[in-house]
């Protein structure tokens, strides 16, 4: 028997559609563009020897399972927040801290270079013996000759460690500490202080070999695209929407179109309503639940085979306090019955592309709200780049290496729960998302691949008034065969070559 090619088979299922006088709408179309989804509907339908029973009803919920089982493979849930919504007490506060503090503990108690870890209420003052102890940084001065004076603390005392400025590897790193960080500290000991030799993070290990996917896969990352507001650049957006359809572009830019397999949405989908001061004025889109149909007219165009991940940020209808719950369903219902929408909370981790034969890349999702305090707080990041819009790769490896994505208490509202600390890095990711800041970076760290996406929003008057810089409309692209990342633009006119 002769084995039917997809383009009979799709010309059979259409008509069958048609026979059973089904309206073919644009989305079941555009499944059929999907090699996969076409045999599995082809044996779900014309394959049937008896007349076909199937309504409708079935029919789309046929459609809707295949590629729920298809995208099931392919983007799993890893990490993400349940809220036990109960009221907070200053014990919860006292909890999260401990929490904190355990964890990075149990993960600097390994590390070769702190020996003979020692509590701060057993070090015994007098001698000067070499000791390691490990505690969270509450303080931080420098002295008139600019030496660093911290003040650290653990669960069963304080004490005072000095850094001078002769020994200048570990003065500068301590001059890049900041508040409430957990660090690994050895040095000698004197009468009440320690005179610190060597300064250790939590860190993370040094990958040797990263991991590589066994197909031609590619992944695509945006971030803040911000609907809504006057600035939101909706000529570039459907220009990227229109490539990613395959619509447009050179005959080799349509080809990496059709290898994307997952578009994460890191935060800022919509410009939201009422989150600074007179926002009404910058917007086009009042209503919060027009925001979200809006964004959602966009999702619903990009191809049913590409699996779309999408995060909260500080502008999306969810409360600013983090960890960020994921957008309601209520607020983007179109949006939840995509099957190929994946919606998480801020910060989540994800799993793609995992296979029985491949285990799949973790991906961890942080829009980055606390990252405005690390581009100025950190000496060394505030010194780098002119904006804080160019720092945010050097801002999520200094993250990587402190295990949390917002070390300082004050840097981002938060809730606290206190059985765990949900902005702790305790996994390892393959792959480290972000954005917020609006101008995309790629970086690498250890093995992890650093990634934020742009924006599509144009420099507002807020930003112009702080000397921020954004560069909107570019899109990285992860090749996740070679684990190669290049940037595309979206910002240029048709003629104009993308780099
Ligand atoms: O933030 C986009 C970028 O602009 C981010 O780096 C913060 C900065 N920004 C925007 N508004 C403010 C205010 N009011 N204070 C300080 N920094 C700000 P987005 O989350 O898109 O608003
Ligand atoms: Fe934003
Ligand atoms: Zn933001």
């Amino acid at each position: 028997m002769l084995l039917k090619d997809t383009t009979t088979k799709k010309k059979e299922i259409v008509n069958f559609f048609i026979n059973k006088n089904i309206i073919i709408n644009s989305s079941i179309l555009e499944q059929l563009n999907d090699e996969q989804i076409v045999s599995q509907l082809y044996e779900a339908t014309c394959m049937q020897d008896s007349p076909p029973t199937t309504t409708p009803i079935q029919l789309t919920n046929i459609l809707q399972n295949i590629s729920k089982n298809n995208n099931q493979q392919t983007v799993q849930i890893t990490f993400e927040y349940e809220d036990k919504k109960k009221k907070r007490t200053l014990q919860d506060f006292v909890g999260l801290f401990n929490a904190r503090f355990k964890a990075l503990e149990k993960i600097l108690q390994s590390r070769q270079e702190l020996q003979n870890i020692t509590s701060i209420s057993r070090l015994n003052r007098k001698t000067r013996e070499n000791i390691s102890i490990i505690g969270i940084v509450v303080d931080k001065q420098f002295t008139k000759n600019d030496n660093i004076i911290l003040l650290i603390e653990d669960t069963t005392a304080t004490i005072k460690a000095i850094i001078t400025k002769t020994k200048q590897e570990v003065y500068t790193t301590a001059r890049d500490i900041v508040l409430d960080e957990v660090v690994g500290i050895s040095g000698t000991i004197g009468e009440n202080v320690i005179f610190v030799n060597n300064i250790i993070f939590p860190d993370i290990p040094i990958i040797n070999e990263v991991k590589k996917a066994q197909d031609d896969a590619h992944a695509i990352i945006l971030s803040d695209i911000h609907i809504g507001s006057v600035y939101f650049l909706e000529e570039e957006f459907n220009r990227f929407i229109s490539w990613i359809r395959c619509e447009t572009g050179t005959e080799e830019q349509q080809a990496l179109a059709k290898k994307v397999k997952y578009i994460f949405i890191v935060g800022d989908m919509v410009d939201g309503v009422g989150i600074y001061p007179a926002q009404e004025k910058e917007l086009k889109i009042k209503d919060i639940l027009q925001q979200y149909k809006e964004f959602s007219k966009f999702i619903q165009q990009i191809p049913p085979t590409i699996n779309i991940i999408i995060s909260t940020g500080n502008h999306d209808a969810v409360r600013l306090a983090e960890p960020q719950p994921k957008i309601p369903q209520h607020i983007c219902p179109e949006i939840y019955q995509r099957p190929n929408t994946t919606i998480v909370g801020n910060p989540a981790i994800v799993t793609i592309h995992a296979t029985p034969e491949f285990q799949g890349f973790e991906v961890l999702l942080y829009h980055g709200y606390s990252y405005d305090y690390y581009g100025d707080a950190v000496e060394s990041i505030r010194n780098s780049g002119r904006h804080i819009s160019d720092r945010n790769d050097l801002i999520m490896k200094f993250l990587l290496q402190r295990r949390h994505l917002a070390p300082t208490y004050t840097s981002t509202p938060y809730i606290p729960d206190p059985t765990q600390d949900p902005l702790l890095i305790e996994k390892i990711p393959d792959i480290f998302l972000s954005g917020h800041v609006h101008k995309a970076a790629i970086g690498s760290y250890r093995g992890v691949q650093i990634i934020s996406g742009s924006c599509w929003q144009a420099k507002t008057a807020f930003q112009e008034k702080v000397g921020h810089e954004p560069e909107p409309c570019r899109v990285p692209i992860i090749n996740l065969q070679t684990r190669a990342v290049k940037m595309l633009r979206f910002d240029l006119q048709k003629n104009e070559e993308q780099t």
